[in-house]
């Protein structure tokens, strides 16, 4: 499906997949078993530009399209969900919510350290009791003189534990519901910033998961004004969407690619199992499932790239390319048998890793109210209107 790349595009995906295949793939497997956030490997990334991809070059990014940094995400995906994480939260939440809403004087101070990877970010937006409903926030922030003091929980934090800078989501004025939240940045080396890591998750074992405990927190700074909180979270989710959506793109074409090896070497009834037409129809529906996905993912980037409205758009593709993953690698651990349902083929790790993307960033019931809501004009949340 290159043809409709540029040479530039296309050397950097084929760049991508060799550094995945290299760095990545070798360490996955391990990195799941001890259940390890392999930041050595976070570094390597960051060294070849991905955890600052779409950020201007101006700001220590690599200044490249969003078709691009798609591409770049579905190698990284493919490889390994656990660190394809870390570049949706650092890059996509993090860094593209500091690149729209910071000041001139907080992108310069945040995000060539974001980029680099000299500090990691997360985003405090969930909490123990809120999660679809984002905007009813039970964190709380007053202000006290020059600064705010924040005291709540949030909940599923990625990189909670390894984070230097957190976004932190919090209520100033419960009587103006979403209209008075606000997005703090967060120095998580303070006393009252309390992490701890959660155990015992289905899959992403690579991935450090936090929950928050916020107690006398200290903020100086926010994103935008206070009021804006809520607009932060939604445009940035429109962006970590994307790159959940590219990453699945990565596991669907996995699946494919490891189902017809697997098929064309595998003999039963003295033939490869490949030969036969019910794992060709396996085959037929995954690569049906990765090339849809793809599209999708690629036209949301061509609207991104083009500045125009897609949270549409990039809801469709976020829903398709999570569900297809989940199905692909469903499908591609039947093809393999036995053998899919031990660790020694990556089908056993992306099935367990590919759940949770149709529950994060916005559940597949999420994207559907909000597609359903762009073209009925309907919101059932707001009572007049249902
Ligand atoms: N970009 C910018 N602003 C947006 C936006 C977007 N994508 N989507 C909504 N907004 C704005 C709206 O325009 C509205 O602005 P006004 O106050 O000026 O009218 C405001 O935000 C409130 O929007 P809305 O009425 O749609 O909010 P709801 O409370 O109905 O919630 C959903 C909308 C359910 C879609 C939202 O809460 C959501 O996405 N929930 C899932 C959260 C999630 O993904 N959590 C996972 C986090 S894992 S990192």
């Amino acid at each position: 499906m290159d043809f409709a790349l540029t040479d530039e595009q296309r050397l950097v995906s084929e760049t991508a997949r060799r550094f995945a295949d290299n760095e990545i793939v070798p360490r996955a497997k391990e990195n799941a078993r001890r259940h390890h956030f392999d930041t050595d490997l976070v570094r390597s990334i960051a060294a070849q530009g991905y955890l600052g991809a779409i950020i201007p070059t101006e700001y220590g990014g690599a200044g490249l399209d969003h078709a691009t940094y798609g591409l770049i995400v579905e190698e990284i995906g493919r490889a390994d969900s656990a660190m394809r994480t870390v570049i949706s939260v650092q890059t996509s939440l993090v860094c593209s919510a500091i690149l729209r809403w910071g000041t001139e004087e907080q992108k310069r101070a945040y995000l060539p350290r974001l980029c680099s990877g000299e500090w990691l970010g997360c985003f405090g937006l969930t909490e123990p009791d809120t999660g679809s409903d984002a905007a009813n926030q039970r964190t709380r922030a007053r202000r006290d003189g020059d600064r705010w003091i924040i005291n709540g929980a949030k909940m599923w934090i990625s990189m909670g534990n390894h984070a230097k800078v957190a976004l932190v989501f919090a209520q100033t004025d419960p009587e103006l519901k979403h209209r008075g939240l606000a997005c703090f940045l967060v120095d998580t080396d303070q006393p009252g910033f309390e992490p701890a890591a959660i155990e015992g998750k289905m899959g992403l074992h690579g991935s450090d998961t936090a929950s928050i405990g916020l107690d006398d927190v200290e903020a100086t700074e926010m994103l935008g004004e206070v009021g804006d909180g809520f607009k932060v979270a939604m445009s940035a989710l429109d962006s970590g969407r994307f790159s959940v959506a590219a990453g699945c793109v990565g596991i669907c074409q996995g699946c494919v690619d490891e189902s017809v090896a697997y098929a064309k070497e595998r003999e039963q009834f003295g033939r490869p199992i490949g030969s036969f037409q019910l794992v060709q129809a396996m085959i037929a529906d995954m690569k049906v499932k990765a090339d849809a996905s793809r599209l999708l993912v690629w036209r949301a980037a061509w609207l991104k790239d083009r500045g125009e409205p897609n949270t549409l758009e990039t809801s469709v593709a976020k829903l398709y390319a999570t569900e297809s993953a989940v199905e692909c690698a469903n499908t591609a651990i039947q093809v393999h048998g036995g053998a899919g349902y031990v660790d020694d083929h990556p089908v056993e790790r992306w099935f367990r890793d590919v759940r949770v993307t149709t529950l994060y960033e916005g559940t597949s019931q999420i994207q559907k109210l909000i597609i359903g809501r762009a073209l009925t004009g309907l919101n059932a949340l707001v009572p007049d209107a249902a």
